[in-house]
């Protein structure tokens, strides 16, 4: 073996090594791994005796990950999935103590910092957000983007991670930023599953990087199977590298370097990793290392038994090429260590994971030890005093009998205490009641905190400055009023960088980045292929990586085929990993009205419903809409901003101060006061809305109109609560499907801001038809709400209360 290749994680001491200093390496090599396998095996009988929920581990994959280690450096990030333990370990971004934390779901990120116990076991991350909201030293640290469940949904970030190399390199502005790079030296690294490259993210994300040369290094773990399904109905020609090949690069060609090499061969895998890492990490070539012939020597997860599905010649193989049985055979017969030697420290090795296990354990039960005592006091004070003293002695005892109570039990305690003695003034009660006030805020911050980052560079804190006009203001295209936007936004900081489908050269479909291209460079205003999935995962790892990007997705409609990475990476990044990562991505997109099934949807419940942690953001022009980025841009946290699609060429003011006004998000507008009947709506409707008022007024009918203008957050000045206290009457107009974000309004109208309390009659909804809309403006007319739609909702309800100055239409 090469030396080279030997050199442990984050080192790149090139001296020459002795045979000494080899031993050492490998021995340490090995008992990292051997550790790691300890950790696996003692792991999963702590869930099987109930310690701990789930568990899913990286036994069999150890040895390929400690040579995976040896080539990742300060900078690197990865972007892996759930077997990946050792690699963990053996590059010091995780340790024993914090695997078991894991798996005990310890809600502290002192002690779980990956996730503060909201993440299964074996999903890393490391914490990049200081707590005061800065970002830390990427370029001093290693980097972990955070694992999630679903198998290839972190593909599409991986991709993201690397490109932002690609810009810290090529672009000389980005060289300044040396907290997050040093000009572009660093690798991606990525692992998946074999089963997980059926995925579409998979191939999604590896064309796209063979396209965009990127330093992104792929690892297949291939273990043959994907829990029980084989190989054979995984994968063509059940080889993922051999499926690949047209993606080889040759001369004069983009695209990979291919490596195969076996799980079970250190030397091999040491070798290779330095060879194909270091290609990446100097040329920005992509690879692929597929490694093969790994094993799960307990099956998949504690789920189930993989007895049920593998032969028993399978099992004997698996056995026998265990990579760490092969990899002490190695040192045995090249003289690395002798078998008492590895015995002698296997020993000590089972004892430290064991030792870590423990302390684990016991740091958490102690604490929650020392809460039951407490607990167990206080109610044990009020049975003394109470009428319903045996009963709460029983709840007493219940708490006290149960097998590694938890918080949950402590609390649901003292919630039954109290309900026993509703009837009772105690102070012995009052205490229970001030004791459960205080932990519902602990138990909030440990499960419910940090949807959002909540740092002070929240978008919610940005001044707000209102936009200004002079005598001579001029009056533009929508479409140029972004475009000013735009453009005075890339002058002001260089992280800003937008892409997707024709936004580079033709400056997008709409022309809101037209000329900007060639003003700033293709590196900044970017056209990308057609691959929606990739286009938002480019955003959330240029974002992780302290660039400021605005991801276009062409129309909403196509939002969809990108809703898995939103909504499962992006929406649910901060509170997964407690606010220990952030990825401010602004998402732009336009909608609503236009003509055609997929053209014209406004599927806005949909995004609702699955993209909290998101700042929904729905402009009802393009000044508003400038606003916005304006203030998302100088914010830190994600957002979708949906623009009228029907709004580019409307005619529009432009304000002096187009790239710095900003429209604070949660501040709806009264845009028309009215006194008997209060109409909310936003986006292309709300134009509907506004072109019936004159004839509305002419029927006598006084109306509010109201603009949310986002979302989410939705009127935090409580602006439709308060006008419902003067009109008693409530319509929400949206084009979107019956019950869906009208439902979502209805909700935060009537239940948060107390609605219900000033109507006089019921609160209706004016909404789309359930299908979708068809071509042409007949089909149109009577599929969304039309103004003769909306004319006569509003009507027929202030008729309903008053038929006499009403009369009925109909
Ligand atoms: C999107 C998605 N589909 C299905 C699953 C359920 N699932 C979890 S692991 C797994 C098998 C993955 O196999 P492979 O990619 O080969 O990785 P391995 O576990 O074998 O290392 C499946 C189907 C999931 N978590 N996410
Ligand atoms: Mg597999």
């Amino acid at each position: 073996m090469s030396k080279t290749a030997l050199y442990t994680a984050g080192n790149d001491d090139a001296a020459e090594l002795s045979f000494d200093d080899f031993k050492k390496i490998v021995i340490n090599d090995y008992r990292v791994g051997f550790e790691s396998r300890q950790a696996s095996l003692l792991g999963r009988r702590e869930v099987l005796t109930g310690k701990a929920k789930f568990g899913i581990f990286g036994d069999g994959k150890e040895v390929a990950q400690i040579a995976m280690a040896k080539a990742f450096r300060n900078g690197d990030w990865r972007a892996g999935y759930y077997r990946d333990q050792t690699f963990m370990f053996a590059t010091g971004m995780s340790n024993l103590k914090e695997f078991f934390a894991q798996l005990y779901a310890h809600p502290d990120t002192e002690k779980e910092p990956a996730s503060g116990g909201r993440q299964m076991n074996c999903h890393y991350a490391t914490r990049y957000v200081n707590p005061d909201g800065t970002w830390i030293n990427q370029a001093e640290s290693m980097n972990c983007s955070s694992d999630m469940s679903t198998t290839g949904g972190h593909m599409p970030r991986l991709l993201g991670l690397a490109y932002a190399s690609k810009l810290y390199r090529q672009n000389p502005d980005l060289h300044q930023f040396n907290n997050f790079s040093v000009t572009g030296n660093e690798v991606a690294f990525g692992t998946i599953g074999n089963g997980s490259t059926s995925e579409g993210l998979f191939f999604e994300t590896f064309n796209a990087g063979g396209v965009l040369q990127v330093p992104m290094a792929i690892s297949v773990w291939d273990d043959a199977y994907a829990i029980s399904v084989p190989a054979s109905l995984q994968t063509t020609k059940e080889d993922i590298s051999e499926a690949l090949q047209g993606f080889q690069r040759e001369k004069g060609t983009n695209g990979y370097e291919i490596f195969k090499v076996r799980g079970w061969d250190y030397v091999a895998l040491c070798e290779t990793y330095q060879y194909a890492i270091r290609l990446c990490r100097e040329q920005h070539v992509p690879v692929m290392i597929h490694v093969t012939e790994m094993t799960q020597p307990q099956g998949h997860s504690t789920s189930g038994s993989h007895e049920r599905y593998k032969s028993k010649e399978r099992l004997a193989w698996e056995d026998e090429y265990d990579c760490l049985k092969q990899m002490r055979k190695w040192m045995i017969e090249s003289a690395v260590a002798t078998a008492e030697e590895i015995d002698e420290m296997e020993a000590a090795a089972k004892k430290y994971v064991r030792d870590c296990q423990r302390e684990a354990w016991n740091e958490l039960t102690a604490e929650i030890e020392a809460e039951m005592d407490e607990t167990v006091k206080l109610i044990d004070q009020l049975a003394m005093y109470s009428s319903a003293r045996d009963e709460l002695n029983t709840v007493i005892a219940h708490l006290r009998a149960g097998v590694d109570p938890g918080r949950k039990d402590m609390v649901a305690a003292v919630r039954k205490a109290l309900r026993l003695t509703t009837h009772e003034q105690l102070a012995e009660r009052q205490a229970l009641l001030d004791w459960l006030t205080d932990e519902k805020e602990k138990n909030s911050q440990r499960y419910n905190s940090k949807l959002f980052s909540n740092t002070p560079f929240s978008p919610l804190n940005v001044p707000v400055i209102a936009a200004e006009y002079d005598d001579s203001a001029k009056v533009l295209d929508g479409r140029e009023v972004l475009n000013a936007c735009f453009d005075a936004n890339f002058e002001r900081d260089p992280r800003i960088v937008a892409f997707g489908e024709d936004v580079g050269a033709i400056g997008d479909v709409n022309q809101g980045f037209a000329g900007l291209q060639s003003k700033f460079g293709d590196l900044r205003i970017t056209d990308t292929g057609i691959r929606e999935s990739t286009i938002i995962g480019q955003g959330v790892g240029l974002a992780m990586r302290g660039l400021r990007p605005i991801a276009e997705i062409q129309y909403m409609d196509y939002l969809l085929y990108s809703i898995n990475v939103l909504s499962d990476d992006l929406a649910s990044l901060s509170y997964r990993t407690a606010g220990g990562q952030k990825a401010p991505l602004i998402v732009r997109t336009r909608g609503h009205r236009l003509e055609g099934i997929w053209h014209s949807g406004s599927p806005m419940g949909l995004i609702l419903n699955s993209m909290r942690g998101l700042h929904i953001c729905v402009p009802r022009n393009m000044t508003q809409a400038a606003g916005m980025y304006n203030t998302l841009l100088r914010g830190d946290e994600p957002a979708l901003v949906v623009e009228c699609l029907n709004g580019y060429r409307l005619k529009e003011k432009l304000p002096v101060n187009v790239g710095d006004f900003t429209v604070p998000l949660g501040k709806a507008e009264v845009l028309h006061e009215g006194m008997d009947i209060t109409v909310v709506s936003y986006g292309s409707t709300l134009r509907v809305v506004q072109e019936a008022l004159p004839e509305l007024e002419k029927l006598g009918v006084s109306v509010e109109l109201i603009d949310p203008q986002t979302l989410y957050p939705f009127d935090l000045d409580n602006a439709c609560g308060a006008s419902l206290q003067k009109t008693n009457k409530l319509l929400v107009v949206d084009e979107d499907l019956p019950g869906a974000a009208s439902a979502y309004i209805l909700q935060k109208i009537i239940e948060n801001q107390n609605g219900y309390y000033f109507l006089d009659g019921q609160p209706k909804t004016l909404t789309a038809k359930e299908h979708r809309p068809p071509y042409g403006s007949d089909g149109d007319y009577f599929t969304k709400p039309n103004v003769d739609d909306v004319i006569e909702a509003i009507y027929t309800m202030v008729s309903e209360s008053n038929p006499t100055k009403f009369p009925p239409i109909f």
